[in-house]
């Protein structure tokens, strides 16, 4: 859990910030201090069912079925890419083979907004072999082009650059993004500041289901729904089971949506919801009856308009991240006496490019005899900064900044401050850790 409050925040803002994220206390999640939420314009739900109606006509011309390597997967890239460009859009389509059959991932970038900075949104857009996925996932699919569609209407010109994609061939193991995201360099990676994934978001039988990833994303979300007096669920189906766990894998912070699949809801989950409990929250995943008709409006409208607002809010924060911005973790961890080590996590994101060569690390550990101890920075790609190597003798407490050259590492990601008590007889806990970026 961690709080990121730029220096510069008045208080106002910081609390802002800490409402904004819903929080207060000491030991929380909040985004950098945010202007007010900025409202986006109502996403027409008859317009993205009527992109609804034109895949599954689409899938019915072609077979059944809008699959990778299928007739009906390159009519519906066509489809989606005719209205981008008709929009203003610039859009790529990226080639990639698999299975013997040649996919296509769609990538359309709206033009303007700091390029340092992206704000991308994905759906994978192929259906399974056995029916024209109209839920899974023309549902994800036709939100986000409705939402890209919106921001041209409203020639949008935010602070970040906006950038959507679809993906091909997920239903075969994340193909598509796998290949995007293996074929983006490095320096690209580092300039997206945030990938919102939505797959399968208008489940007949829905929950009302977030990601969480990054505290940010999911905050941002989790307030839109709050505002709809709709309360949500942690998506806990696993991070690998769509498009964003390519991005996530290398640091990229991820969010999104989520209704619900063959898992079955529970009592507690329709008393709160509606819809039936003991039933599959879309009884036709991955099946022919996943058509217009396996679509559950209100709960499509709301994704919908949900994806709007993380759109419009995430891509208006300021042209640079602020400087001297905290990022910081004040839960207590214990460190076993004479044991394993522990570790404390703060989660740094909205932060461009690498990490700076004087990295502030605030440690503060409780201790009775600080020379048992072995105190570590982990960067989020593994790399480890020794802090403190078993020195300081019978001395108590850890409570030191310490500057360290982190610029090889990329600064967005989960860092760790690792401890380890390796004599007996004296304890301690982690008080706190924090990282500062200049
Ligand atoms: N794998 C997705 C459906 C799916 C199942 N669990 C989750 C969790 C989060 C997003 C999507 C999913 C598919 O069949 O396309
Ligand atoms: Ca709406
Ligand atoms: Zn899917
Ligand atoms: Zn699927």
């Amino acid at each position: 859990m961690n709080i990121s409050v730029p220096r510069r925040a008045t208080a106002a803002a910081a609390l802002a910030a800490l409402a904004l994220a819903g929080l207060t206390g000491t030991s929380a999640s909040a985004s950098p201090a945010a202007a007010a939420a900025v409202t986006p314009p109502d996403i027409s739900l008859a317009n993205v069912k009527q992109h609804l109606a034109d895949l599954q006509s689409i899938a019915t011309a072609n077979g059944g079925n809008r699959a990778h390597g299928r007739t009906g997967y390159k009519a519906s890239i066509d489809f989606v890419k005719a209205k981008l460009d008709a929009a203003g859009y610039t859009t790529t389509l990226q080639q990639f083979s698999y299975n013997g059959a040649t996919g296509y991932n769609l990538i359309a970038d709206w033009p303007g907004g700091d390029p340092n900075q992206v704000i991308m949104s994905g759906s994978h857009l192929d259906s399974v072999t056995a029916g024209p996925g109209i839920n899974d996932n023309g549902s994800g699919s036709a939100a986000i082009l409705e939402t890209a569609l919106a921001v041209s209407r409203a020639q949008l010109q935010p602070t970040k650059h906006l950038r959507f994609g679809w993906w091909g061939a997920e239903e075969l193991g994340l193909v598509g993004s796998k290949y995007y995201v293996n074929n983006l360099p490095s320096t690209e990676r580092s300039k997206i500041s945030g990938y919102l994934n939505f797959d399968m978001i208008g489940s007949p039988n829905p929950g009302y289901f977030v990601y969480d990833d990054d505290p940010t994303i999911e905050q941002t979300f989790k307030t839109y729904f709050a505002g709809l007096g709709i309360p949500t669920e942690i998506e806990t189906e696993g991070d690998g089971r769509s498009d964003h766990a390519p991005f996530k894998n290398v640091g990229i912070p991820v969010g999104g949506l989520f209704s619900g699949a063959d898992y079955v809801k529970t009592a507690a989950q329709a008393q709160k919801w509606g819809g039936t409990s003991g039933q599959a929250f879309d009884r036709c995943y991955h099946a022919s009856c996943d058509t217009t008709a396996n679509i559950n409006d209100t709960a499509l409208d709301r994704n919908a308009d949900a994806i709007a607002y993380a759109v419009w809010n995430l891509s208006s924060g300021t042209t640079t991240p602020p400087t001297g911005t905290v990022f910081e973790n004040t839960a207590d961890v214990a460190v076993p006496d004479n044991g394993a080590a522990v570790t404390s996590s703060v989660t740094v994101s909205g932060v461009a490019g690498n990490a700076p060569s004087t990295l502030k690390v605030g440690v503060d550990i409780v201790h009775t005899w600080i020379g048992d101890l072995v105190v570590d920075l982990i960067a989020p790609d593994g790399s480890v900064y020794n802090l403190s190597n078993r020195a300081g003798g019978s001395a108590d407490n850890i409570n030191q900044t310490y500057t360290v050259d982190a610029s090889t590492e990329v600064a967005n990601g989960v860092w760790k401050l690792r401890v380890q008590d390796k004599a007996s007889a004296d304890t301690g806990y982690i008080n706190g850790f924090k990282l500062t970026f200049p």
